[in-house]
């Protein structure tokens, strides 16, 4: 069936993630930044969850034989040019994950520790850092927490609350196996929002962004899902990482306000005219 019109397949990218109605956050966010960049998602439901654009009311996390087999049935059917893991819903999935993903050593794993949702709401408990540190993360080809996840991660249990550097966090994450840690500075205190991505070497890039008014629901999964993208679009990493960067802001500053609570990012900004542009008379 070769023909000179046939495209490249688009790679395909796993994701384990809980689903979100509102389409914001988790699979859907998943899907939707995947196929815009070009790339097929197969999708692991880990959970259920109950929520609006506000918070999340409720979540039902799957039973993790089933997670194990919606994974498994698929990978025996087809090759996977990267995974991303986002919500977790429970230690058995993490153990059912970690022992799936175990069995692809070479195909990269980004990981977002989802821990709270945009307004707080607990998503993910103690148990369930600590199964994520130990199976997970010695797993990991990236993982991208915010500032409050990687301070949450690198602080030792049972340990007073310490006020730890970002820098002390990533290395002592980076310490639990994984091959880089990059740390998003939303909710920091600094004029700009700083991401910086760190590896063995130390800091590997540094990048500033302007910090957009309001408040999204779903851009950590963006991120992560863009660096996925670009990892199985064949992007190196500190490209891959720079680039999903530049999307997730272009997403967020067309970000729309569907809801009462926050707004979502736009995954598709590029197929919409922007109200420049219709005055303009561009097509
Ligand atoms: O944004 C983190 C996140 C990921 N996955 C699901 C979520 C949320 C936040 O609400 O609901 C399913």
């Amino acid at each position: 069936m070769e023909n000179e019109n046939q495209r490249r397949a688009p790679p395909v990218i796993m994701s384990f993630a809980g689903s979100d109605p509102t389409g914001g956050a988790g699979l859907q966010a998943d899907i939707l930044t995947f196929a815009s960049m070009g790339c097929h998602p197969l999708t692991v439901v880990t959970a259920i969850t109950v929520q609006d654009t506000a918070g999340v009311e409720d979540m039902l996390p799957i039973d993790s034989d089933w997670v194990a087999d919606q994974a498994r049935v698929v990978l025996e059917d087809m090759p996977v040019a990267a995974f991303k893991i986002g919500l977790l819903g429970s230690v058995e999935n993490i153990a059912a994950i970690a022992e799936v993903v175990a069995d692809y050593p070479e195909v990269p794993l980004i990981l977002d520790p989802v821990i709270a949702s945009g307004r707080g709401d607990e998503l993910t408990s103690d148990d369930m850092v600590a199964a994520m540190k130990e199976l997970l993360l010695p797993q990991t080809t990236i993982i991208t927490p915010n500032s409050i996840e990687a301070r949450r991660l690198a602080q030792d249990e049972g340990s007073e609350a310490e006020e730890l550097s970002l820098e002390e966090c990533a290395k002592r994450i980076l310490a639990m196996g994984c091959e880089y840690v990059l740390i998003t500075g939303t909710h920091e205190n600094t004029p700009m929002v700083i991401n910086t991505l760190y590896g063995e070497a130390g800091v590997l890039r540094s990048d500033s962004w302007q910090r957009l008014p309001g408040s999204f629901h779903g851009s950590g999964c963006t991120l992560a899902s863009a660096i996925a993208a670009n990892l199985a679009n064949g992007f190196e990493l500190t490209d891959a990482v720079r680039d999903a960067q530049d999307y997730t802001w272009q997403t967020l500053n067309a970000s729309f306000h569907p809801g009462m609570g926050q707004y979502l990012p736009d995954r598709m900004f590029w197929a919409r005219e922007t109200a420049a542009d219709a005055e303009a008379g561009d097509d």
